[in-house]
């Protein structure tokens, strides 16, 4: 029988367009032929979706510059829309908004997309209603994902421990911004400063301030309201950053060895660069006893379930002086280049990057479309 179809859709209206490109370069390389047809679909950044070429080299980051879809989608002298893959007969370039009929041919998608329209369950949805399987969190997991605030409602909820915080809703703002002021400073009163003032929704670290004492509660909160009208402050909760992935395999969702990111010291907190560029610095395996092993794993794969994530989550926590693990965070698109903490997380644990890649499309292709 024919191989499935797996469509790579990557770039995007994001900030993170550029990583999402060398994401998807690296997921083009990695990906087994023998087994799959592929089929990369750049968005731009102005939304219009595009069959580029299936040339990973042109994805890399050059010296000259960073990759992007409105390039890969001309030919190298940047007149031509590129040639489409021989065996799709219809269009690949369409207006913004709209989506390539190309879609209709793919068995799978393999979202690699950053940030609003990507990984907050808007294409999640676009994509059931299109009755198309895809890698990775559904709309519900996607979007909780997404909101630092629902997230931490969600893991209170099953149990899982958290942080102190407080969100600033817009009308509240809107209402009387000297008392959603007021209620930041008396939370550190009760927590202590510093604090870290947030954007509530969008994944990355763009936004985010910390603030030693209330004489940078202003700039911090004018900062945050510049991503996002919902803001949430989070207490710094003084340990060690530890990471665990979780992968759905056909018996469940496992646990990764975890990985230790070291406290940085040229940056206030680990930020986005860092993250997605500098991962190579994370401690894999982290240093931990088998207890606490046993514990960040049992936790992580805990976050997985309560959100109703699909496919993988990397999850991130806190492990404090007194040996408590909190959760910070999960990430339902990860870092995912192979030197990433996630991937590095499961080559540790036995299960390679090519390998990971195709449990992805399994754990895809084996669920149903519709409620599940
Ligand atoms: F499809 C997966 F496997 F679920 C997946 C997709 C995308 C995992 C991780 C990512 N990561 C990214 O797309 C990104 C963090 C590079 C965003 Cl630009």
């Amino acid at each position: 029988s024919r191989k499935p179809r797996v469509a790579v859709v990557f770039g995007g209206r994001s900030s993170e367009h550029a990583i999402s490109v060398v994401t998807a370069g690296a997921v083009l390389n990695a990906i087994d032929r023998s087994t799959y047809d592929v089929l990369p679909i750049g968005i731009t950044t102005d939304g219009r979706w595009a069959l580029t070429a299936d040339d990973p080299e042109r994805m890399a980051i050059t010296d000259r510059a960073l990759p992007d879809v409105g390039r890969l989608a001309l030919s190298p002298d940047g007149t031509v829309v590129l040639p489409v893959d021989p065996s799709v007969r219809e269009i690949v370039y369409s207006e913004p908004g709209t989506v390539p009929k190309a879609l209709g041919e793919v068995d799978v998608v393999f979202p690699v997309l950053h940030g609003p329209y990507g990984e907050d369950g808007t294409l999640q949805g676009m994509l059931e209603l299109s009755g198309i399987p895809y890698v990775g969190a559904g709309v519900l997991a996607s979007a909780v994902g997404q909101d630092k605030e629902y997230m931490k409602r969600v893991f209170v909820s099953y149990g899982l421990p958290v942080g102190p915080y407080e969100v600033i809703r817009p009308r509240e703002w809107a209402a009387d911004p000297a008392a959603a002021r007021q209620r930041i400073v008396d939370f550190a009163g009760e927590h202590g400063w510093p604090l870290f003032v947030k954007p509530a929704r969008g994944g990355s670290s763009v936004g985010i301030t910390k603030v030693d004492d209330p004489s940078g509660l202003d700039d911090a909160l004018a900062e945050a309201r510049r991503h996002d009208p919902k803001i949430l402050v989070e207490s710094l909760l003084r340990g060690r950053e530890i990471e665990c992935g979780v992968l759905e395999l056909a018996d469940g969702p496992r646990a990764s060895v975890p990985a230790e990111i070291p406290p940085v010291t040229a940056h206030d907190f680990y930020d986005f660069e860092a993250k997605y560029i500098d991962s190579a610095a994370g401690l894999v395996p982290a240093p931990l006893t088998p207890e606490e092993t046993a514990r960040v794993q049992e936790l992580a794969v805990r976050a997985f379930d309560a959100v109703s994530c699909e496919g993988l989550v990397r999850a991130d926590f806190f492990l404090t002086e007194d040996g408590e693990f909190v959760i910070n965070e999960i990430n339902t698109m990860p870092g995912f280049t192979p030197i990433s903490m996630y991937p590095r997380m499961w080559q540790e644990s036995g299960v390679s990057y090519p390998e990971l890649i195709d449990a992805l499309i399994q754990a895809a292709l084996r669920r149903p479309t519709g409620l599940r």
